[in-house]
Formats: C-alpha cells, sequence, structure tokens
C-alpha cells in the first residue's frame, strides 16, 4: 500500500514532502501513516538518558540540567547517542516537557535524582494573568529549534526526528503543584473549585503549545508526540471536559506531521483518544492490545506497550515477551514500551528489545 492509499491519514502534502526526501529509514514515518509495514519501527521513550554510557559522559559536562537541555550542540549530541548505539528506527530531540512553563514565566528547578520542582506555582486569576503565552512565549524556546535542526543535519537523513510537547493538562498539573505528585490532588481539586480559571491556564497552554510545535515543525521535527503523562489521574468526564478539547486544538493546528499522543493511564478515554485528529495513540502497559484495538476501532496505529520493567529480564523472557506484544498487535503497529525506560535498565535488556522486534 502506498502512502497515499493509507486508509487512517490524509497527509498527501506530507506524503509528497517525504518522497523527496533522502531519509534512508522511513519505516517509521511510513507505518505513522497507516502503511502496512516489513516490520514494526521501533524507539523508547525516553531513550536518549541515563541508560547510555555515552550519555552519562556527556551529562558530567553539565551539572546542571537545564544548562544542558539549553546547549543545543549537546542537546543533539544526546539525541543521536540511542540511534548510533541501539539502532531505533527514531531519534527524538533531547529536551523536556518543563520549558514550556519556564517560557510562559513560571521558572523551575531540576534537583538530581529527585525530578522538577517550581519554586512559584499558579494558585489565582493574578498567577494566571501574569503568564506569557502564544508566540511570545515560544520565541523564548529558539535553543529547541535549535537542537532540532543540528539532530536533523546531523541526522543527514538515517531515521526520522520526533518533536514533542507535554500536554496541557499534563503542563497544568507541574505548574499548580509545583513537582511530580502521588495524587495530584491540587491540580484535580482546581478543576472543580475554580474550573473557569483551570481553563484559561489550559487555553494559554494550548496557545503557547501550538506556537512551539510549529517552530519545531519548521525547525525539523518530522512527527510531533505530545505526552499526557498524569492523564490517569482524571475521572472520566474530567479528561473529556479538560484535556480532550486542547489536544484536539493542537492536532488541528498542526496538520503538515503526523502526530501521536500518549496518554499515561487513560484506557477510559480511548475512543475519546480515536476521534482526534492524529495518527497515533500511544498505550502504557496496562492495556491490552486488543482491548486498545477493539476501541480505536482500527482508525489510529497504536504505539507501545511493552512493560518497562521486562527489560530487567534475562534476554530469553524479553525476547518472549516482545514476540508476544508484536503477535498481540498484529500490525500497524509502533513497537515501544508503555512508558519511558527507566534509567538503571541494564543496556543488553534494551538491546534484547530493539532486536528482537527488527529481526521480526
Ligand atoms: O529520549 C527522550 O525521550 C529524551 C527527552 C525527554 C522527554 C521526551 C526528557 C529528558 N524528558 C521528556 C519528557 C518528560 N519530562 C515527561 C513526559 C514523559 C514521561 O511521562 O516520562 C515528563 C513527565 C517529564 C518531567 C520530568 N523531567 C521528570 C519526571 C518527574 C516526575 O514528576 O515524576 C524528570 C525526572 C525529568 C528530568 C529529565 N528529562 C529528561 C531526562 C533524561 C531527565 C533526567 C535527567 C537526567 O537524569 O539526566
Amino acid at each position: 500500500m502506498t502512502i497515499e492509499q493509507s486508509p487512517i491519514t490524509n497527509l498527501p502534502a506530507f506524503a509528497k514532502a517525504m518522497a523527496g526526501k533522502q531519509s534512508t529509514n522511513h519505516l517509521f514515518l511510513r507505518a505513522a501513516l497507516g502503511e502496512t509495514t516489513e516490520r514494526p519501527p521501533v524507539w523508547l521513550m525516553r531513550q536518549a538518558g541515563r541508560i547510555l554510557p555515552q550519555y552519562r559522559a556527556l551529562r558530567q559536562r553539565f551539572p546542571d540540567f537545564k544548562a544542558f537541555v539549553k546547549t543545543p550542540e549537546a542537546a543533539a549530541e544526546a539525541t543521536l547517542q540511542p540511534v548510533d548505539e541501539l539502532g531505533v528506527d527514531a531519534a527524538i530531540v533531547f529536551s523536556d516537557i518543563l520549558v514550556i512553563p519556564e517560557a510562559m514565566g513560571l521558572d523551575y528547578e531540576m534537583i538530581e535524582a529527585k525530578g522538577p520542582r517550581f519554586p512559584k506555582t499558579i494558585e489565582n486569576q493574578q498567577d494566571v494573568d501574569r503568564l506569557r503565552s502564544g508566540v511570545e512565549a515560544a520565541t523564548a524556546l529558539q535553543y529547541v529549534y535549535d537542537a532540532l535542526q543540528i539532530s536533523k543535519s546531523a541526522l543527514a537523513g538515517r531515521v526520522p526526528l520526533i518533536g514533542f510537547a507535554g500536554a496541557p493538562w499534563t503542563i497544568l498539573a507541574y505548574m499548580v503543584e509545583g513537582s511530580g505528585s502521588k495524587t495530584f490532588s491540587k491540580a484535580r481539586r482546581l478543576l472543580y473549585t475554580n474550573p473557569g480559571l483551570s481553563h484559561e491556564l489550559l487555553q494559554k497552554i494550548t496557545d503557547t503549545t501550538i506556537a512551539y510545535l510549529r517552530n519545531q515543525v519548521a525547525a525539523g521535527a518530522d512527527l510531533l508526540q505530545l505526552f499526557d503523562s498524569w492523564a490517569g489521574e482524571l475521572p472520566p468526564a474530567h479528561y473529556r471536559a479538560f484535556a480532550v478539547p486542547y489536544l484536539r486544538q493542537i492536532c488541528e493546528a498542526l496538520p503538515q506531521v503526523p502526530k501521536t499522543v500518549f496518554a499515561k493511564g487513560a484506557w477510559f478515554a480511548l475512543e475519546d483518544l480515536a476521534e482526534l485528529p492524529c495518527q497515533v495513540i500511544g498505550l502504557d502497559w496496562n492495556i491490552a492490545p486488543a482491548f486498545a484495538k477493539e476501541k480505536t476501532g482500527g482508525a489510529k496505529v497504536l504505539q507501545g506497550n511493552l512493560d518497562p520493567c521486562t527489560l530487567y529480564a534475562d534476554t530469553k523472557t524479553i525476547e518472549k515477551e516482545t514476540v508476544a506484544m508484536l503477535r498481540a498487535f498484529g500490525g500497524h503497529h509502533i513497537a515501544n514500551l508503555g512508558h519511558g525506560v527507566y534509567p538503571d535498565t541494564p543496556l543488553d535488556g534494551v538491546r534484547a528489545f530493539v532486536n528482537t522486534v527488527k529481526n521480526s
């Protein structure tokens, strides 16, 4: 099947543009566009990072994570490392979802081995009014666009380059909560106590994210992934009211490239997600492939969803579990884990996973 005939996409301009590119490995984009491919493409969420010795060496030059992210040459190096070391079928630009709150005026610190912390959080109308948004906020992220541009030319078409952003609900959660959280109860509480303010904040985040992702595409991103890491914290009605409409706005604003929505824990929202104008739905490991296929009705390519903990097992177990997952999806599938690879995962386990998919 050619890209133009693909049943689940309508991106003729994109298909034409791709035909002219010298990319040697189109597998990931072809699969994302719904083509039947000779094998599923494979990459890993959080593939750039501590699992790689060369990342750990590079990271030593930057005691501060944010300084690392803001040095485009270093970020591009981290972006290419998993392609060189593991032979994955896509690169993802090295950055973080928290650059958006920072660009909007809410500064954060990345605390070693703990995670992000925002000294000031969003509590009231004044806090929301003070935030920059849209094109103006997105201009502060030139370092990400530079990292994409350098990565793209260094890749020289070897594999496609993924750009990304956090989904508005997940970004709101960090801005209100001030860090990761076991319950996200402050953020969830705001949706009940001040729905109007919640929507205002979500709209400002959405406007910024759209401007940011447009710039990412201009800088060379071939596909965009939205990470809704805390989707599973919301009840279905709230996910439908406070998350899905903003995901829709973002997808609609970026018709030029294929898009993936990864909403962790949102098994209950698969039918809603299937109606978004995106091509790929990312799945976490709690979702059985058959259940996801049924709920999305064949409308989307599915990405995922091996339990990241599988990669701590022996090679034979990893091979067996990976083959079982590939069979369960049975095509229209991009192989990945159900969430980011854990930093202490043995590299041999990661290799066993990637190689099993590549030899399938
Ligand atoms: O290969 C890649 O995917 C690298 C690029 C990347 C991406 C896509 C990084 C680098 N972060 C992210 C996305 C991201 N960041 C998400 C969405 C994906 C997910 O759910 O895992 C989230 C929630 C964050 C926030 C974040 N950044 C955390 C989680 C904190 C919490 O609340 O639990 C942490 C620890 C970070 C720091 C970070 N970002 C990236 C890396 C490699 C690191 C660790 C820094 C280091 O150890 O060097």
